[in-house]
């Protein structure tokens, strides 16, 4: 057995990670900065959601939690989206309900996952935020929210502790990981619409429980919403209370709009009256909100190094943030946390091997995934409303009814699929080559073959992996 492990920061990957390794016999360690959410409640107390694909719910699965986590979760069976003059279109995700992603609170996960990671046999500690660490000496220093630092004995170090990775700072300090932030421009601010008050109906016949809970939701509750509009947009993903968290994405700085042309409440306000008014109609609380809650920023991080030999390891975020728009983040660092855990299992004597092998076959994923992210911010803020884009995905849906061994949605690969995220993308460009020649001069369906584009899917597309 090999030293004990000490991962640092205790969010989604972290208490993951150690739920993973504890079960299989690692002694485990976890550094928090932040106080255990089990006991003071959330920071703000805001229901943030975060949709939960295939590959993150396959790791959920390998810890044994997957059934308990669908119980606390909202299908989303496809993109509503919502156009300026308030007409409303489902476009579904997948073939049937077999394929769809799920909405969860990443409060909620996350003190289901640190439950977890205690009945497996990790030790958690919170309050405890990773200052600096000394590789050579095997030693970390940690600050108590009373700044008293403390330090600590730690010979391998997984840090799971987010964008702004203190542990990835101290190994910068001590080797070059070829650190690479492109920050994207745009930031965003969350936003709520709640539930509706229902007035307490006795429950007479016809009126199921869950038909009256679902009454609650003042939109579609099972599906991910979107405003598209061109070089911004707004989304809703729904929560099990009833209510859903908006977000809006648009840029920090430049001509109207940007964050920076809304200075108050007021220029907000007339902002969504001209752009989102079907959705500012749901929100009681938007000036509140507005004014309460900060824009954040997103970036995509890029490194040329996550580990330093066998004495620390980035994943999660720390290694590879991404920007959002796939909502893919979470489920990429799952992924990791199993492919590390599985890595360290068969060869506990060696993690600089371990390490070693997890960079290399991670990192071409994380890369992929990185790329696809940014790609589909452009897809969904304008791309789901273009005739060009809706002509080319009714083509792929053909396909892949036509020839479902070869061709697949790129979407569909990377949400209910675990093919790996840089098969998906290399997948997908010898896809999309194929729908641009089958669509060069067209401009509808129509006319085009589709048994003789399928034998051609099949000619010139590699077969997808077995049971995909
Ligand atoms: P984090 O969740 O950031 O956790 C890091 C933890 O480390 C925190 O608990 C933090 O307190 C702790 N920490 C920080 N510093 C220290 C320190 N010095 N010492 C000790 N502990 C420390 N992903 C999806 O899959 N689906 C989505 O729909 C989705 N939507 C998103 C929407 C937005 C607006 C954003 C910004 C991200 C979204 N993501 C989504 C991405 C997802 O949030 C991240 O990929 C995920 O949270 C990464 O988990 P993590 O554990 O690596 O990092
Ligand atoms: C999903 C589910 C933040 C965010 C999260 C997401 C998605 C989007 C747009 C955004 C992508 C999609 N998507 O609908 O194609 O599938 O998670 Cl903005």
């Amino acid at each position: 057995m090999t030293a004990r492990l000490t991962i640092i920061g205790a969010g989604l990957v972290g208490s993951l990670l150690a739920t993973l390794l504890a079960q299989r016999g690692f002694e485990v360690e976890v550094f928090e900065r932040r106080p255990d959410p089990r006991v003071q409640g959330f920071l703000g107390g805001r229901s943030i959601n975060l949709a939960l694909a295939e590959r993150g719910l396959n790791a959920l699965r390998q810890a044994g939690l997957a059934d308990v986590v669908l119980q606390h979760a909202v299908m989303m069976r496809g993109r509503m989206v919502h156009a300026l003059d308030g007409s409303t279109n489902l476009q579904r995700y997948g073939v049937d309900d077999t394929e769809v992603i799920r909405s969860v609170s990443r409060g909620g996960l996350n003190i289901l996952l640190l439950d977890a990671a205690e009945r497996a046999g990790a030790n958690l500690h919170f309050s405890a935020g990773l200052t600096n660490a000394n590789f050579d000496a095997g030693a970390i220093t940690l600050a108590g929210h009373d700044g008293v630092a403390r330090e600590h004995r730690a010979e391998l170090l997984l840090g799971c502790d987010g964008a702004g990775s203190a542990l990835r700072a101290a190994m910068s300090r001590v080797a070059d990981l070829g650190e690479r932030i492109e920050a994207l421009g745009h930031g965003y601010k969350e936003l709520e619409i709640p539930a509706r008050d229902l007035p307490s109906l006795a429950l007479g016949p016809g009126h199921s429980l869950a038909g009256m809970t679902m009454e609650r939701f003042a939109l579609e509750p099972n599906a991910l919403h979107i405003w598209p509009r061109g070089n911004y947009m707004c989304i809703a993903l729904p929560n099990t209370e009833g209510n859903f968290t908006v977000t809006l994405f648009l840029p920090n700085e430049g001509t109207f709009p940007s964050f920076a042309t809304l200075p108050d409440v007021p220029a907000a306000r007339a902002f969504f009256e001209t752009q989102f008014a079907d959705a500012l109609a749901l929100m009681p609380t938007f000036d509140r909100d507005w004014a309460a809650h900060p824009v954040g920023q997103l970036a995509t991080l890029y490194l040329d190094h996550w580990h330093l030999g066998g004495r620390a390891l980035l994943l999660g975020d720390a290694a590879h943030a991404i920007v959002p728009f796939h909502g893919q983040g979470m489920n990429a660092g799952f992924e990791d946390a199993v492919e590390l855990a599985d890595l360290l299992a068969a060869q506990p004597r060696d993690p600089a091997a371990a390490f070693s092998e997890f960079e290399s076959r991670r990192k071409p994923n994380a890369d992929a995934i990185a790329t696809m992210s940014l790609a589909n911010y452009i897809e969904m803020r304008d791309g789901v409303a273009d005739p060009r884009y809706l002509l080319k995905r009714e083509l792929a849906a053909a396909l892949t009814e036509h020839a479902p061994t070869h061709f697949k949605s790129h979407y569909r690969m990377v949400s209910f699929t675990s093919v790996p995220y840089a098969d998906c993308l290399e997948r997908d460009r010898h896809q999309n080559a194929l729908l641009d020649a089958l669509l060069a001069g067209r401009d509808r369906l129509e006319g085009i073959d589709l048994a003789a584009a399928a034998e051609r899917a099949r000619r010139e597309l590699p077969p997808l992996p077995q049971g995909c």
